[in-house]
């Protein structure tokens, strides 16, 4: 088992956008997030910052589309981040799929074992976003501990403009649409009954791991469909009761 080696090869599949086989060793969840640690190590020390989280699997479309039902984390670094409206080059990916989630922008630091009161209490914004992930491995396919290590299909993300936090999030229905065209619909109790459970997780895990969330970090709650694959040329837009829109183009 070596870290540092997995690491490399899964940080140097995301930088060629080329897919690598699974994992061929099994690792377990602990040193799967090692790896993933690890891989992200390599990145801050080319000059990104780490962001925020991204919590994975929080909804049950998410976990049936890939099979896997235990929720997951990853970091968020600033290169990640694309501007709202703005465009990415489709060769920077392997396979882009894009998903509707719910950001949290932190005005407090948070420790590991919070109330879901709390988590409110500590919200800066809220707003509509849209996860591009991409996973690292051949075909989109994978076990719990290699999506761990590739940073939980992370790849880069959109937020909207940052609304005011208000009480209740259990239910804004949403559009996501390709091209003008609806691809997927629902509400945000698709994400654990109430997205600001998923801070609540994310708290936790972020803690256990020794990098409590942060004021002014990005949670992004996690997908609340299935993700739909993207092409070169596709427009996204997400539009969130009370929080508006949010949208990229795949260039
Ligand atoms: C893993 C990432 C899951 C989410 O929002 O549930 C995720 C994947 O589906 O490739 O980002
Ligand atoms: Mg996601």
């Amino acid at each position: 088992m070596n870290i540092a080696a997995i690491a490399e090869q899964l940080d140097t599949a995301m930088r060629d956008a080329r897919a690598v086989p699974q994992l061929s060793e099994p690792l377990s969840l602990d040193q799967a997030y090692q790896v993933q640690a690890a891989s992200l190590a390599r990145r801050y020390a080319r000059g990104e910052r780490r962001v925020g989280v991204k919590m994975g699997f929080t909804s049950l479309a998410k976990m049936e589309q890939m099979g896997i039902s235990e929720v997951i984390w990853g970091r968020l670094t600033d290169a990640m981040q694309l501007a709202d409206g703005g465009a990415v080059p489709f060769d920077r990916f392997v396979h882009p799929r894009i998903e509707p989630e719910i950001a949290f922008l932190l005005a407090a630091d948070l420790p590991g074992e919070i109330s879901e009161t709390e988590a409110h209490a500590a919200l800066a914004g809220i707003a509509p976003a849209l996860e591009l992930i991409d996973s690292r491995y051949e075909n989109f396919r994978f076990s719990l501990s290699d999506v761990v290590a590739d940073n939980s299909s992370s790849s880069a993300f959109v937020v909207g403009p940052w609304q005011t936090p208000f009480a209740d999030l259990a239910d804004l229905g949403f559009t996501m649409a390709i091209d003008g065209e609806a691809k997927q619909t629902g509400s945000s109790a698709a994400i654990l009954g109430d997205p600001i459970r998923s801070l609540v997780r994310a708290a936790r895990l972020a803690a256990a791991a020794g990098e409590p969330l942060k004021a002014g970090d990005i949670v992004m709650a996690g997908g609340a469909t299935a993700a739909e694959a993207l092409g070169p040329g596709n427009w996204v837009t997400l539009d969130v009761d009370r929080l508006g829109s949010v949208s990229v183009t795949i260039a």
